[in-house]
């Protein structure tokens, strides 16, 4: 989808059309005062304070019309310079406006207004130069939205839209939205049974049901193979710790708003933990180690709890609690670049293994000149930042720098994606850490008999099971590979009176094997139960009628195909175990 914020004109446009819906709300409701109106990825909107009118649905079509009589009655946009004190009276009866002049510079910064026929608006600029060019909008959609996104301020009302320079622009920009929703794994995932949220449970805490509950055992158990192959060794650990805990780990001082607030039992202050290092840091220190036994990788399908602002919290992309597929690896200076090549490797072979190929890598470097943010060790940090990069070079792989967005105790890779809705997030990560195994006075016994600090590296392939699995129901449209189904098979006897007991047969040989099959033995035509099978996005429906029972066979139709095949039993059975082989 196009991003309307990084195009030159539209984002022009989709901020004087931000000023067109102000007008448009104004005329409709006098009351009406405005905080701001912003260009964003996906268009534009106002923060608007309605006093006591709270929209509606029927209420943007009003709206939209009044915009198209505005645009249509085709008012010059003028753009006027003010000192302060102008423009601290010009909008003396306007508190919003007020409170944003009041923070203006004019040293720094020229303070401008527009006007439009009756509307004027504090602004920077630019804009179209009349309304007549602002033809081909549409307002998408409204929400809530505390005044300055803080929660203890007002709630004002916010509302979306986009603006385009031509009608085909705009109306291919709608249906690629429409396109985008029908992915949103928030809609799929209701449709499909996979989770559910309860406001009793609370804000960002999914309830995955049984449906979404079997796929993620699938990435479980398909995640734990592969690292067990490695050499990981897999824990346990509570999800809470002492509050001195994270405060041994520096998570109190720099990582406290991102945390639930702690609490007392007994005498001990506990808090959900963000983050599980500090536990694995632990294990590590439970024996002495030598520098033979290195690397250990500690991994960990654990839980952590985040407080995330309620605005931000979204499906299983988002949550306040997660189940992060972590794992830290403890290793000798001179094994990090081996070490770090591995986790890329696994990271390669996990993507191509679900066929994900739209992604970006992210190394996010510290920036030299913040000796406030990074701690100072020159020569450490270009070392591990030359190493990280080597790696990428030898698997050729393409990524960006982003300079000064490393964490402060070492340079990280991140692996970016972009939802259906909303802009981009990190899946996979992999994080150098030279600070948090010396806070822990964690050692390994070199091969001269003196103790060294190891390093550790933070990696988690899938993210959290939360977030990945959101973006696979995205990717997939929730047509999982057949190995990811939540059913697989669902088995179809033509007529129940004749075919039911050599479809039961199948059904029976078929869950001995470990699939996941479904009779459907209703008294329905065949052609409603293939339909609904099609629905249900089941991979594969057998239909079983009377050559089929008198030959032993099995016909079968793949989802979204008209084809109907027909193989032996044993033929079928070596087909189905060749495609969970190669993950199809
Ligand atoms: C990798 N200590 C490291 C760990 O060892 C760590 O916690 N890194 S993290 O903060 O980057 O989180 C790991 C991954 O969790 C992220 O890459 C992201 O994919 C996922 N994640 C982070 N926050 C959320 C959230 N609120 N909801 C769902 N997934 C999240
Ligand atoms: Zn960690």
């Amino acid at each position: 989808m196009i991003n309307i914020k990084e195009n030159e004109k539209l984002s022009v446009m989709n901020h004087s059309c931000a000023h067109l819906l102000a007008q448009a709300v104004k005329h409709l409701y006098p009351q009406a005062k405005f905080w701001v109106g912003p260009v964003v990825e996906e268009g534009f909107y106002y923060d608007i304070d309605l006093g006591d009118k709270t929209l509606t649905e029927e209420d943007l079509p009003l709206i939209e019309r009044e915009m198209k009589k505005i645009s249509k009655d085709g008012k010059r946009i003028v753009r006027h310079e003010l000192s302060k004190q102008e423009a601290l009276e010009m909008f003396k009866d306007d508190s919003y406006k007020l409170d944003l002049i009041s923070r203006m510079d004019e040293n720094e910064n020229v303070i401008s207004c527009y006007t439009q026929g009756d509307f004027t608006d504090l602004c920077r600029g630019p804009h179209v130069e009349s309304v007549k060019e602002l033809k081909y909008f549409k307002l998408l959609k409204f929400s809530g939205a505390y005044w300055k996104g803080d929660s203890n301020n007002k709630m004002l009302q916010r509302i979306y839209g986009v603006c385009f320079d031509t009608e085909e622009g705009l109306n291919d920009y709608l249906t690629e939205l429409e396109e985008a929703k029908s992915r949103d794994h928030r809609k799929i995932g209701k449709d499909m049974e996979l989770f559910m949220a309860h406001d009793l449970v609370g804000k960002g805490m999914p309830l995955w049901l049984p449906n979404g509950a079997l796929i993620r055992k699938q990435l479980e158990n398909y995640i734990y193979e592969k690292e067990h192959k490695q050499g990981y060794l897999h824990v346990y650990t509570p999800c809470v710790g002492t509050v001195d805990l994270y405060k041994t780990s520096g998570h109190w001082d720099h990582y406290k708003e991102n945390m639930f607030p702690s609490m007392k039992v007994d005498e001990e202050e506990f808090v959900l933990r963000p983050m599980n290092c500090p536990h694995h840091m632990l294990i590590y220190g439970n024996k002495i180690h030598s520098y033979k036994d290195l690397p250990i990788r500690i991994g960990e399908f654990a839980t952590d709890f985040r407080y995330e602002a309620s605005g931000a919290v979204k499906g299983l992309e988002r949550v306040r609690c997660m189940c992060q597929n972590d794992a830290h690896l403890f290793v000798r200076p001179d094994q990090i670049g081996e070490e770090f090549k591995k986790v890329v490797g696994l990271i390669l072979d996990v993507y191509h293994d679900f066929g994900i190929k739209n992604y970006k890598f992210r190394l996010s470097l510290r920036d030299p000149e913040d000796k406030e943010k990074y701690f100072d060790d020159d020569q450490m940090w270009n070392e591990a930042e030359d190493t990280l990069r080597k790696v990428l070079n030898e698997y050729g792989i393409e990524y960006y720098e982003a300079i000064g967005e490393a964490a402060f105790y070492g340079p990280k890779l991140d692996v970016e994606v972009k939802p259906a809705i909303g802009p981009e997030v990190t899946l996979s990560t992999c994080q150098l850490d030279f600070l948090l195994p010396r806070r822990f006075e964690l050692n390994y016994i070199d091969s001269d008999g003196s103790k060294k600090t190891p390093v550790v590296l933070h990696r988690a392939i899938f993210g959290t099971f939360d977030r990945f699995t959101a973006f696979l129901i995205e990717e997939t449209k929730g047509n999982f590979p057949l190995w990811l189904a939540p059913v697989q098979l669902n088995v179809i006897p033509v007529n129940n009176d004749y075919h039911l007991e050599y479809a039961q047969k199948v059904v029976e040989e078929l869950k001995n094997l470990d699939y996941r099959v479904e009779l459907d033995d209703r008294n329905e035509k065949l052609s409603y139960k293939m339909r609904e099978a099609q629905v249900s996005k089941i991979p594969v429906s057998l239909i079983l009628g009377q050559k089929e029972v008198d030959n032993k066979e099995i016909s079968y139709r793949l989802y979204g195909s008209s084809e109907t095949v027909t193989l032996s039993f044993d033929e079928f059975k070596k087909y189905l175990s060749d495609r969970m082989k190669n993950k199809q």
